[in-house]
């Protein structure tokens, strides 16, 4: 079965894409954010799958300008609110532009009131959402947001050492945590899965998919990162809380947290040999930096603020957002993507006192990526630039730029040999249907490296991940972005010897026989035995949700993972996997 659909009418910029809302950490909102969605659907523009900025709710100052139109606080609160929600992620914090147009006052003045009202109202081909006539914000909302962007934008404050400590707990302290395994658990086949909306995550045994345990983390929970020795798991929310889970303990156990700042998504730990389980990262999207902290208790170290110089044009950029970080496997390094200015620190840890960072230039914005095979080079996507920079973490340098299809969303993206080209990193993409397979194996395939060597169509654009295992002969593509129902609720699965004869379309959607909902069919991630592949199907926060487990050689149905508790489940991150870098 193949549906191909066109995207060329539905590429929005990643973060336009993105920046309606359709959960949110409370029940409520995401009734009302579901219904978005559908409106939005509905008239043809892609599904996203944001959530909101826990920015809005904190205290700023609003600055009076007296060209500014007319405002009450309320309102500015309400202006505030709904700009944090829903705008930042494209125009960011600060107003500067990001993949949205900058609205500083200078400019959004000039543009005035009828103008302004207009654009929110109708939004534009370049991507801007029709806010208004998708009924997301009112004729009133709209009102207020005509009038606080005309306002000076109010700026969130820092967040230093004092802030992070003040907020740092260590619940069991190293001296007081078991030596060995505590329990029969088989860690690294327990999978830990984001329940996005509840707050929280839900750990699951790979064999009986039974939940072994289920952890308040933070507000909506983004991603999962386990330590080296596979002991530690780290959970970050969009909210900058760390929570780390001792899995050796009795029960897995929360023996630290700790709130690196006011909104983040990103958090790794040490990879290189001597330095196992020694130290952690994590980087915020506000304030725009990034902290070094112990790796047995989460204690901060040492704050690297990204704002700077832009990579291409070389101006000032006031907030530079950390997106991915990953760790090198040849270096003490830590690879740390600022994603406004397109410059990629490599930050060496072996001495926190005379920190050494290797700034590498990349196209912009950078988003996520991982690693190659070898684990040598970081395949990282620049989203806006639609390209891929390669990065040697070994001679760090930036080995190539390969131009691939619309908005690059690989995830860490996925290896495999490819019987033509042979070792080959694949990345999706949002803005089409379109898989880009580059060649990565400059060695043995030097023609081959670092040039797109097939380019596959998947069902169609929307995707955000993909995956396939070393021991698999199956590439799979979600699309849950995608406004196409029969699209999003599916999976697309190759068979990577046989390319060319394209996709199956599978409706894991339907397989998980829960209640009506968006049913979203995202994030494929494999269990350690790389025979069984784990989907989400993710509906609203007021709905069912469940977790498909689809057996690896046959594509046939093989489990349904369903419990009340799994609410919004989205990310799966297999211990082994995600401790190893296997993708
Ligand atoms: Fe994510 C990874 C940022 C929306 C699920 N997400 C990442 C990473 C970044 C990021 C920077 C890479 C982390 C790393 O490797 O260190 N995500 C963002 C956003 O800024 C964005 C676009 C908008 C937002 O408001 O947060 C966003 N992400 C989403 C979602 O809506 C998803 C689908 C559901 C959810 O849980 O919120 C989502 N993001 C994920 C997942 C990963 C991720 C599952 C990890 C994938 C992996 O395999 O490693």
């Amino acid at each position: 079965m193949r549906h191909v659909v066109s995207m060329r009418k539905l590429a929005l910029p990643v973060a336009a894409a993105m920046s309606l809302v359709v959960g949110g950490a409370f029940a409520q909102e995401a009734k009302k954010a579901d219904v978005d969605v559908h409106n939005v659907a509905a008239k043809g523009k892609m599904q996203d799958s944001s959530g909101p900025s826990p920015v809005g709710g904190i205290e700023m100052m609003q600055a009076i300008n007296p060209k500014s139109p007319a405002m009450t606080k309320d309102e500015f609160e309400i202006g505030k609110k709904i700009y944090f929600e829903r705008c930042a992620g494209c125009h960011g914090v600060l107003r500067k532009g990001a993949t949205g147009k900058a609205l500083t006052t200078d400019i959004t003045l000039e543009r005035g009131s009828e103008y302004l009202k207009t654009f929110i109202t109708y939004g534009s081909p370049g991507g801007m959402p029709n806010w208004g006539t998708s009924g997301t914000l009112t004729e009133k909302e709209v009102d207020i947001m005509t009038r606080y962007v005309q306002h000076e934008p109010p700026t969130p404050p820092e967040y230093g050492i004092k802030e992070m400590e003040a907020t740092w707990k260590v619940y069991v302290k190293p001296q007081d945590r078991p030596t060995k395994q505590m329990n029969n658990l088989d860690l690294p086949n327990l999978f830990s899965v984001t329940l996005r909306d509840a707050g929280k995550i839900a750990l699951i045994d790979g064999a009986s998919k039974k939940i072994v345990q289920i952890l308040n983390t933070g507000y909506a929970v983004h991603i999962s990162r386990m330590s080296k020795s596979g002991r530690y798991l780290f959970v970050i929310g969009r909210d900058a809380k760390i929570v780390m889970i001792d899995l050796w303990m009795k029960e897995p156990t929360p023996v630290a947290e700790i709130k690196v700042g006011l909104e983040a998504r990103s958090v790794e730990t040490s990879k290189y040999k001597g330095y196992e389980d020694k130290i952690a990262i994590a980087g915020t999207y506000w304030p725009p930096q990034y902290v070094i902290m112990d790796g047995d208790t989460l204690k901060p170290r040492k704050i690297v603020g990204t704002r700077g110089m832009t990579s291409d044009t070389n101006e000032y950029h006031p907030e530079p957002r950390v997106a991915a970080i990953v760790s090198s496997h040849y270096k003490p390094e830590f690879l740390v993507n600022a994603k406004e200015t397109g410059v990629v620190h490599m930050v060496n840890y072996t001495d926190l006192e005379n920190l050494k960072v290797t700034m590498i230039k990349t196209p912009r914005f950078l988003h996520d990526g991982g690693m190659e095979s070898t684990g040598r080079y970081f395949m990282d996507a620049a989203n806006a630039s639609d390209k891929i920079a390669v990065i040697d973490t070994k001679d760090s340098k930036l080995t190539a730029v390969v131009n691939v299809g619309k908005t690059p969303h690989p995830g860490r993206g996925a290896n495999f040999v490819h019987p033509k080209f042979g070792p080959v990193w694949a990345t999706g993409h949002l803005g089409d249907e379109t898989v880009s397979l580059i060649g990565t194996d400059p060695k043995k395939n030097p023609q081959h490296a670092w040039k797109v060597v097939q380019t596959l169509t998947a069902a169609g654009g929307g995707q955000l991940f993909l995956k396939t295992h070393p021991k698999s002969k199956n590439l799979w593509v979600d699309a849950p972005l995608n406004p196409d129902p029969k699209i999003s609720q599916s999976i697309a699965v190759f068979d990577i010897n046989n390319l060319d004869k394209g996709f199956e379309l599978l409706p894991i959607g339907e397989w998980a026989g829960v209640k009506p909902g968006a049913k979203r069919v995202v994030q494929p991630e494999y269990n350690k035995a790389g025979d069984e592949v784990w989907f989400s199907v993710w509906s609203g926060a007021g709905e069912e949700s469940a977790i498909v487990v689809v057996d690896d050689k046959t594509r046939k149905l093989k489990a349904v993972i369903k419990d009340p508790q799994l609410i919004t489940p989205t990310g799966k991150f297999n211990v082994f996997n995600t401790q190893n870098d296997v993708y």
